[in-house]
């Protein structure tokens, strides 16, 4: 498991979901690979973020090999809950989609299922294993330097696939690339708690005290998220006062109740937008947060991660059969059209949604007539269902 190649096919760097799923739909290709990770597998399998996966992204990990237990514990939803001006609207997805649904299941459950199934049967992972630098990308073959217990040393590669997250080495070493930004001016409070769902479907909620999220990770864990001024620090928010804030936000004109219980898990995490183009130079591609960013409110982070792996892996998989590079020439654009839609998606939830340090009376009537649109007119749910449920993978053939 931790012997340490000096050659392979396509040199990973990278152990969270995109770069897990792409050593497995390398692996079951034929394609051999080898996986750096900077940090242990407990960082890797404990780290909480994501827990809303697309049909598509619940459909890849079937086809890897990785759906097992995921086909067990999921829970499937049938839509989203708005809610603004004390009032709730049901989003009918099936119905707004032509028959689309959306499921839970965190991310932390996939990574832990990905680690499994690649310490069992290959191929290689190794923990504690830095990349420090890539070069080589113009050449006949990439190179990773690594630092791996204590030693540094360097993997050969014919391709190197930096899934590195944002903040890895992979997405700076992209010459004359442009990275597109955007940074919120609030961050979100999560919350991991021993409290039932209050309700079946997750619950986004616009307030004038600010945003409020209602999420979950199984029928006795709940996932919670509330609108914080940046630079918040947990440590102000005690139990009591996140349930009491929760509870405000969530208020409607109707019988409903927030199931409080005992909070094990609290965390700060700022919102960004953020978009490194092209997704390719050389011998280097970039997957998922090394290549782009998202705020959480569109749930589409690891989605956007799974459908460039997807892309990659078969465009990989041809390179290494056949010679032809036409789909990793293909693959920046293949991946930035979705990206960019999820970018703009993302930014409306979020936009939407929260409550600027500026707000002005203007800006809130505009959110709130938005709202009432999305809640009136099927249309405008529909736009915003297809979205949420998000789209097959265009998955360009050779
Ligand atoms: P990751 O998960 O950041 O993994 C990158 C890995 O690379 C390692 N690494 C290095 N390894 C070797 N050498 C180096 N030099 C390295 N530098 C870094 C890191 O240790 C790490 O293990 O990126 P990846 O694989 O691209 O996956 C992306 C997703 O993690 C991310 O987009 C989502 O979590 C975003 N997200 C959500 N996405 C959804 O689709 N649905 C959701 O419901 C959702 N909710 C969320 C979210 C993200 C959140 N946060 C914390 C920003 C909720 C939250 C709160
Ligand atoms: C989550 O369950 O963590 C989650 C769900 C939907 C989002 C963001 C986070 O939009």
């Amino acid at each position: 498991m931790s012997t340490a190649p000096a050659r392979t096919t396509v040199g990973v760097i990278g152990a969270g979901p995109a770069g897990l799923l792409l050593a497995r739909l390398l692996h079951r290709a034929g394609v051999d690979c080898v996986v750096l990770e900077s940090h242990d597998r407990a960082y890797c399998e404990q780290r909480q973020r994501a827990g809303m996966l697309e049909q598509a992204t619940v459909d890849a990990l079937h086809a890897a090999g990785a759906g097992e237990r995921l086909a067990r514990e999921a829970l499937r939803h049938d839509g989203i809950e708005l809610r603004f001006d004390r009032r709730a609207h049901r989003l009918d997805f099936p119905g707004l989609t032509g028959g689309r649904y959306v499921w839970i299941y965190a991310q932390t459950e996939i990574v832990k299922d990905l680690i499994a199934l690649q310490l069992k049967d290959g191929p290689p992972l190794l923990f504690d294993a830095e990349a420090l630098a890539v070069d080589g990308l113009d050449g006949e073959r990439a190179r990773i330097r690594y630092r791996h217990n204590g030693a540094e040393r360097t993997l050969t590669c014919d391709w190197i696939a930096g899934c590195d997250g944002h903040h890895g080495v992979s997405h700076a070493a992209v010459p004359g690339a442009v990275t597109y930004e955007r940074e919120y001016p609030y961050s979100w409070l999560g919350i991991l708690a021993d409290a039932p769902p209050s309700s079946e479907v997750l619950v986004y909620a616009h307030s004038p005290r600010g945003f409020a999220l209602h999420s979950m990770r199984s029928p006795t864990v709940g996932r919670l998220y509330l609108q914080v001024p940046n630079g918040t620090d947990p440590g102000d928010w005690s139990d009591t006062r996140i349930w009491d804030e929760l509870d405000a936000r969530f208020a409607i004109d109707a019988d409903w109740r927030l199931t409080r219980g005992p909070i094990t898990a609290k965390a700060v995490l700022p919102m960004r937008s953020s978009v490194t183009e092209p997704m390719r130079h050389g011998r280097l591609l970039l997957a998922g947060d090394a290549a782009h960013i998202v705020p959480p409110t569109g749930a589409k982070g690891l989605n956007l991660a799974v459908a460039d792996v997807v892309v990659l892996a078969d465009a990989l998989t041809a390179a290494h059969r056949t010679g032809d590079t036409a789909l990793l020439d293909a693959y920046s654009a293949t991946c930035l059209d979705r990206v960019w839609r999820a970018e703009h998606f993302s930014y409306f939830m979020t936009s939407t949604l929260h409550t600027d340090p500026d707000q002005t009376a203007f800006t809130t009537r505009l959110q709130l007539a938005q709202l009432s649109r999305i809640a009136a007119s099927r249309h405008a749910a529909a736009e915003l269902a297809e979205n949420y449920a998000g789209l097959p993978i265009d998955r360009p053939t050779p």
